[in-house]
């Protein structure tokens, strides 16, 4: 925190953030958080790395909010503003969180179960607060929980410390050469490390500006890229891919007029799931812009990225980041030869500190001299890293969103229909991959039915897309059911 305070007060007059159509300075943010954090503190002086989770729509606000919690010396808990009630009542209850600020829109959502567990409640901006001194913060306190979905049946959550989110930022803001003139349109969600660290972290600690839109649209974006307003984009494959289809359905001069603002775009970045070669080749055509890959997780920050300056290659991530440790290894944690592939294990001040309250599963997370196992399969080629695949199929990346399997099968086993169930990840070009689901049932099941129970249950993204009723499930002579026999099945 001491670190963004330190640039916001060099930038002090600068942009920060537009947001609602209104532009907010980094004073604005300084003077905002301060305010917001003096009312957090009411009655103590330091929150002592008490959970504050959020709900608060992208913007000035979010981001008071954030700088407001870390201020006040609590531990920031970005909630999903899509996610419904059970999704949202598991972090705050897994994070035992003490305070809850929520947008005016989402006070309905979460009053009553704030008010059940008699929480703090504080709706934003509907407040009154007198400034107060606030703690100093060091570096090594925990600072923020994300929640990411693994090889077990509940998401856990990702601690880092202020160094761990220094870190991770300033090896992108060296390797990508952020500065005070670079504006970036935000665009991704804001409880998972793209849009946090990649996207407002680098800009806020760069004295650049951030335009938020409220949520993805092609042609809002568009329209973004045509003011000549920004020059630095991130984001997923999918979006890649819906931005690609929306300008092949524009007329020519449109299209035209596209490519010519983006050509004056300083960098265009895709990650967090495999940037297809057709994609990349087709976005390249439209933009001029060679995509940069690179490679992250929750759990570390970036961790791979392929050059600003040189060659940028189709299929690859890169190479390490400054100041993050990358090995490849095999099942022993010995380093595997030189041509082979092998685990990508990482270390460095980027790593987080542990899964919160899961000291089992942080102890497993590791390697026995302190490497973060990331489950990960790679090769180096020519000094590249390729990303080859995963250790379990169990995981599946939709949309640029880590789903658990295990997660939805355990969802859809509750169902009264429902004997038993594996689900996997078809390859999707548009989504990376598409949850399925092969469901053996106990009586007729209406599978469009299944699919609103489901919607109630989950987010939207995790609901399965394709659901194919059997009458056994595919398995091996231990009887465990066989995933890519599974996936042959749809
Ligand atoms: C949504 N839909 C899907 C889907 N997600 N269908 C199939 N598969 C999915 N995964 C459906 C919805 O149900 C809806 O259909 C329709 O698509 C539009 O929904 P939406 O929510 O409005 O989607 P859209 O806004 O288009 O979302 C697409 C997206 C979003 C790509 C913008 O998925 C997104 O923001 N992804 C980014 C996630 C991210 O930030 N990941 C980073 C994690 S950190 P219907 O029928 O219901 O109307 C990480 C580390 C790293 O990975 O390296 O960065
Ligand atoms: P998450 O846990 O949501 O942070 O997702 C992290 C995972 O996304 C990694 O473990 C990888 O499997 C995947 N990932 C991120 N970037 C890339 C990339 N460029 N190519 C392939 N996979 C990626």
């Amino acid at each position: 925190m001491t670190e963004f305070l330190k640039q916001a007060g060099k930038y002090s007059t600068n942009t920060a953030i537009i947001s609602n159509g209104k532009n907010f300075t980094y004073d604005d943010l300084i003077k905002g958080s301060a305010l917001l954090a003096s009312h957090l503190l009411t009655g103590e002086n330091d929150l002592n790395e008490q959970r504050v989770c959020f709900m608060v729509n992208p913007g000035f606000d979010y981001v008071k909010t954030q700088w407001a919690v870390w201020r006040a010396g609590g531990i920031a808990v970005p909630l999903c503003i899509t996610h419904p009630l059970p999704s949202l009542q598991y972090v705050i209850e897994d994070t035992e969180a003490s305070i809850i600020i929520v947008s005016s829109e989402f006070e309905s959502t979460l009053r009553n179960l704030s008010e059940q567990k008699q929480l703090k409640f504080i709706v934003l901006n509907d407040f009154a607060a007198d400034h107060k001194e606030l703690p100093m913060i060091s570096s090594e306190r925990r600072a923020m929980i994300l929640y990411t979905s693994g090889t077990t049946n509940v998401p856990k959550g990702v601690v880092t410390t202020h160094q761990n989110i220094k870190a991770q930022i300033s090896a992108l803001v060296t390797a990508w050469k952020w500065s005070e003139k670079d504006s970036i349109v935000c665009i991704l969600p804001l409880h998972h490390v793209h849009g946090i660290i990649n996207v407002i972290g680098c800009a806020l600690m760069s004295g650049a500006q951030c335009v938020f839109l409220p949520a993805f649209d092609p042609q809002v974006v568009f329209n973004i890229f045509k003011s000549g307003d920004v020059n630095l984009f991130m984001a997923v494959p999918t979006i890649y891919f819906k931005l690609i289809a929306h300008y092949e359905s524009l007329p020519s001069s449109e299209q035209l007029a596209l490519s010519d603002a983006m050509k004056k775009f300083r960098l265009m970045v895709s990650g967090s799931a495999a940037l297809p070669v057709s994609i990349m080749e087709k976005w390249k055509k439209i933009s001029n812009h060679t995509l940069l890959e690179r490679y992250g997780m929750t759990e570390i920050g970036m961790a791979l990225s392929n050059p600003y300056e040189g060659e940028r290659k189709a299929g690859y991530v890169g190479m390490p980041l400054p100041g993050v440790s990358v090995r490849l290894v095999d099942e022993k944690y010995e380093n595997v030869n030189e041509d082979e592939a092998g685990e990508v294990v990482v270390k460095g001040e980027n790593v987080f500190s542990e899964y919160w309250n899961k000291p089992e599963a942080t102890k497993n997370a590791f390697t026995e001299d302190g490497w973060f196992k990331t489950g990960d399969v790679a090769i180096v080629e020519n000094g590249y890293y390729r990303i080859m695949g995963r250790n379990s199929v169990d995981i599946i990346k939709s949309g640029g969103y880590k789903i658990s399997a295990l997660e939805i099968e355990e969802v859809l086993r509750a169902h009264p229909s429902i004997k038993d169930c594996a689900v996997v990840g078809l390859e999707n070009e548009e989504w990376g991959e598409l949850v399925a689901a092969a469901i053996v049932a106990s009586e007729p099941l209406d599978t469009s039915l299944l699919n609103s129970w489901m919607r109630e249950r989950m987010p939207a993204y995790r609901v399965p897309r394709k659901y194919l009723v059997v009458k056994e499930l595919p398995r091996n002579a231990m009887g465990k059911v066989t995933k890519n026999d599974v996936k042959k099945l749809f």
